[in-house]
């Protein structure tokens, strides 16, 4: 991995004449990558140098073929050619990449402990330890212990049961670092898919504990409201009298219900 205009010098090609016969000039096969600069010393010796001229990208191109070739003077004129074979040595110069920036992933509510949720990848175009990948979590703020990274494989598992009534959606970032500490982040949004684990509750707002036998048809014995934590229809709450009482259940606005007499009052 060269930058630009660094030089190479190469062994100057020899010749036993001397005089018109010596040698004259070299020539390069064309190359957007290479140049050569060749100086014609005082000394009768030159050094040709291989002049970089474009940076080379292993990723695209990991060597490169070069026919170079010494010219010299004389009737006929003689060629001598050889070949240059460059390696482009790779550099880290590529962070690793996820095969996705954002992963949307669902879970379903108390999966046991060691539940798969999902396994990450990401790629690097480097060789060797340069590409070697190594997943972690981002931040724990929010996820705990909820869950676990495989640092290897990119395997998510989850640690603790989980609770849609506590959370119901968890956004996670995920780090991948490759051998020589440049990095590539993705982001999981995982949303938990309810199950239907809580039972409705009760709460009485005002009871009367006694009702005159005349009471009217309609008269609030009680108010109640209704309440369940699971989502949607898991959540739904229907009330209903076991008993056959003169009493009735009224509904009111958005889970709030009157309980009321149906009629007269029958004493005992
Ligand atoms: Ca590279
Ligand atoms: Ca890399
Ligand atoms: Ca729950
Ligand atoms: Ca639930």
């Amino acid at each position: 991995y060269w930058i630009n205009g660094t030089r190479f010098g190469l062994e100057s090609a020899i010749d036993a004449d001397v005089g018109p016969n010596s040698l004259q000039s070299y020539q390069l096969s064309y190359s957007e990558h290479f140049s050569l600069m060749a100086e014609y010393k005082a000394e009768g010796k030159n050094a040709p140098e291989l002049v970089l001229e474009k940076p080379l990208d292993r990723e695209q191109q990991s060597s490169h073929l070069l026919i170079f070739t010494a010219v010299e003077g004389g009737d006929p004129v003689q060629t001598g050619t050889t070949q240059i074979r460059v390696k482009v040595t790779d550099a880290n110069d590529n962070p690793p990449v996820f095969s996705q920036d954002v992963y949307k992933v669902s879970l379903r509510e108390n999966s046991p402990p060691g539940t798969f949720v999902l396994k990450v990848k990401a790629t690097d175009q480097d060789e060797g330890i340069s590409a070697e990948i190594t997943y972690s979590f981002k931040t724990l703020r929010g996820i705990g212990n909820m869950f676990v990274l495989d640092h290897q494989s990119g395997e998510i598992k989850s640690n603790d049961p989980i609770d849609f009534e506590i959370s119901s959606s968890y956004t996670i970032s995920i780090e991948a670092k490759d051998g020589g500490g440049m990095t590539g982040e993705c982001k999981i949004i995982l949303d938990i898919v309810d199950e239907n684990d809580n039972a409705p509750e009760v709460v009485f707002t005002s009871v009367s504990s006694s009702i005159t036998e005349d009471a009217e048809p309609g008269t609030v014995i009680a108010l109640f409201k209704t309440h369940d934590k699971d989502l949607g229809e898991n959540g739904e709450v229907t009330c209903l009298i076991k008993e056959k009482v003169p009493f009735r259940i009224e509904s009111s606005a958005n889970n709030y219900y009157k309980l009321v007499t149906d009629g007269s009052p029958q004493l005992q």
